[in-house]
Formats: C-alpha cells, sequence, structure tokens
C-alpha cells in the first residue's frame, strides 16, 4: 500500500493537471465576442451555465450615457458631488504589500475635485480611484441614474434577479485593482476610455497562490504621506501575493503553467465576467465604468470549487 507521502502526491499530481484538462474541455483561449445582447435564454445556456466570459457588444446603444460621458460631462453634472475616493500610494488598494493586506485610505472629495486631478489642473497625494463596490451609483450620484438602466433587463431575466450593487468606476491610468475573485456574476459596462482584464478561470485554482495576511488600512497624513495602519483584533485575511504582470515564478512556480485570457474592453462593450473567475484589471487615464453584481447561485459550481481551493491549499499548491 502505498505511503500517506506518496498518496498526496498522487493528489498534487491530479490538482496539476486538472486546470489542462479543465481548458481543454471548457475554457476559449480568447474572450469571445457576441455583435448584440443575448436572449435571457441564450445567456444563461450559452454563457452562465458554463461560467464561461464573453464580450457583448451593442448592448448599451440604447444609453444616453454612451457617448455623453465624459470628464467634461461629469464635471458639469457632478462636479459638486462629494464621493467616495480610495486613495493608496502606488495605485493597489486592496492588495498584498510586504506581509500586509493593505486597504485604501478613504477620502470623501468633490468629484469635480477628482477631475481636477485627472485633468492634470490640481495635484492630490496619492493615487485616486472612485470604486466604492456598494451601489456608488445609486448611492452617491443618484444625478446620473437617467443617462443609463437600472439593470441589464436580458441579464436579470436569465439570473431570476435584480444586481445586488451597481458600481461606478473613475480613476487614474495608475489605479489597478490586484488578482482576485468574487461570488458575483458580473457585467462590465465601459462607457469611456478603455479597461485591461486578466482572467484565469476557477480551474486555476492549483496555479494561483494564496496566503495570510494581516488586514491594515493606509493612513494619509496632513503632509501627503502614507502610513499602513493595521487593523484592531482583525482575523487574518486569506489573499493572491502574486502580480500576474510580473510573477515571481521562483517564489510561485506553478504559476508558470496557468494560461490567462487577456482582453480589453472599450466603450460600448459589456464584459460577462462569471463569478469565481480571477480578474486583475487595468485602466485607460480616465476611464469611465458602471458594472452590475448579481449575486451567484450557490450551486453545484460553488461546491466543486469549493472542493477545489480546500484540496490545492491542503495539498500545499496555493
Ligand atoms: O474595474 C476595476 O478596477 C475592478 C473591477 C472588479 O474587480 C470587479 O468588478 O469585481
Amino acid at each position: 500500500m502505498a505511503s500517506a507521502e506518496a498518496r498526496l502526491e498522487e493528489v498534487r499530481r491530479e490538482l496539476r493537471q486538472f486546470p489542462t484538462s479543465v481548458r481543454e474541455l471548457a475554457v476559449p483561449a480568447s474572450v469571445p465576442y457576441l455583435d448584440g445582447p443575448p436572449t435571457p435564454l441564450e445567456f444563461q445556456r450559452d454563457w452562465v451555465c458554463p461560467n464561461r466570459p464573453c464580450i457583448i457588444r451593442h448592448a448599451l446603444r440604447h444609453w444616453p450615457a454612451l457617448g455623453k460621458w465624459s470628464l467634461p460631462y461629469l464635471r458639469a453634472v457632478v462636479g459638486d458631488t462629494e464621493v467616495s475616493v480610495a486613495v493608496t500610494p502606488d495605485g493597489y488598494a486592496d492588495a498584498v504589500r510586504g506581509d500586509r493586506f493593505v486597504m485604501p485610505a478613504e477620502r470623501r472629495l468633490p468629484l469635480g475635485k477628482v477631475l481636477d486631478v485627472l485633468e492634470g489642473r490640481a495635484a492630490h497625494p496619492g493615487v485616486l480611484y472612485v470604486q466604492k463596490q456598494c451601489s456608488n451609483l445609486p448611492g452617491e450620484l443618484p444625478q446620473l441614474l437617467p443617462d443609463l438602466e437600472s439593470h441589464l433587463p436580458w441579464a436579470s431575466e436569465a439570473l431570476g434577479k435584480m444586481p445586488d450593487a451597481v458600481n461606478f468606476w473613475l480613476g487614474e491610468a495608475a489605479a489597478v485593482t490586484s488578482l482576485h475573485k468574487d461570488h458575483y456574476e458580473n457585467l462590465y459596462c465601459v462607457l469611456s476610455g478603455e479597461k485591461h482584464f486578466l482572467l484565469h478561470p476557477p480551474s486555476d485554482r492549483p496555479f494561483i497562490p494564496y496566503e495570510l495576511y494581516t488586514p491594515a488600512t493606509y493612513r494619509l497624513a496632513e503632509d501627503g504621506s502614507f502610513e499602513v495602519v493595521d487593523e484592531e483584533a482583525a482575523e487574518k485575511v486569506p489573499w493572491i501575493p502574486l502580480d500576474p504582470l510580473a510573477p515571481d515564478l521562483i517564489r510561485y512556480p506553478a504559476y508558470e503553467r496557468a494560461r490567462p485570457l487577456r482582453c480589453t474592453l472599450r466603450a460600448g462593450e459589456v464584459l460577462y465576467l462569471p463569478a469565481l473567475w480571477f480578474h486583475h484589471v487595468r485602466q485607460s487615464h480616465g476611464c469611465i465604468a458602471v458594472n452590475f453584481w448579481y449575486d451567484m447561485e450557490f450551486d453545484l459550481r460553488y461546491g466543486y470549487y469549493q472542493l477545489l481551493d480546500t484540496l490545492s491549499r491542503t495539498a500545499g499548491l496555493g
């Protein structure tokens, strides 16, 4: 009978093989484009059920926001409105820095001030990103709501629910969202500029390292310097330390076998980013976007992913 170590090694071998098998069976080589919004049936059948991303063109043509939204338009309509802004020294909010998981400093600023910085008319310490992910569009910028739909009807019908959150994103080119995943079916709409997504299917989990970090927050001092302040009595947070744009393959050699999908989302396009897909996001300077988060169904797929996650962790793969 094989020793426990030999059996564990066999589990590791299977886990390392698993992402390739799934890729061959079910992951496209690049993110496919659709020429218009799918019907609810098509969306559910061809994309949500197989947990497969796609980019949908011509789905926002009827939104006044498309064509209208620009930095001068935002200044005219909501320039005086205060919004919550994430501020970081290096553009990375919610990211591993050293041995900490560091969240951004939060500032309440009139959107016009953010626009001044984006347009180079004013300076502000650090990198600014309007990205509060708790329905900041209806919550903080309700004047913009007449410019778009409150949800994507074909998606809501397919998913049998309304979005949990409608988020507004506006930031500098230096603002980057580190690699992570969410339990949301994400419909991400670019209204102006471009977003660059790097994606991994959930099946790549054995190649993607997680470690536990003490949570902390940047504090922005009056003199413009940043300090990292630990959260009080908080539990450690599992997060991905790897930067997929410059992966440290000495430290995380398994990642060499991962095959990210990359895509650029342009104004008027909608990315369907399926639940549990890992994503890393960059943007053009002043890109304006809105996304809809629909809570995922916690079904068999979620159960399988949890099993893969537990196996990868306990087998010491990441
Ligand atoms: O646009 C971004 O910077 C990040 C988007 C994201 O992570 C999300 O929608 O879950």
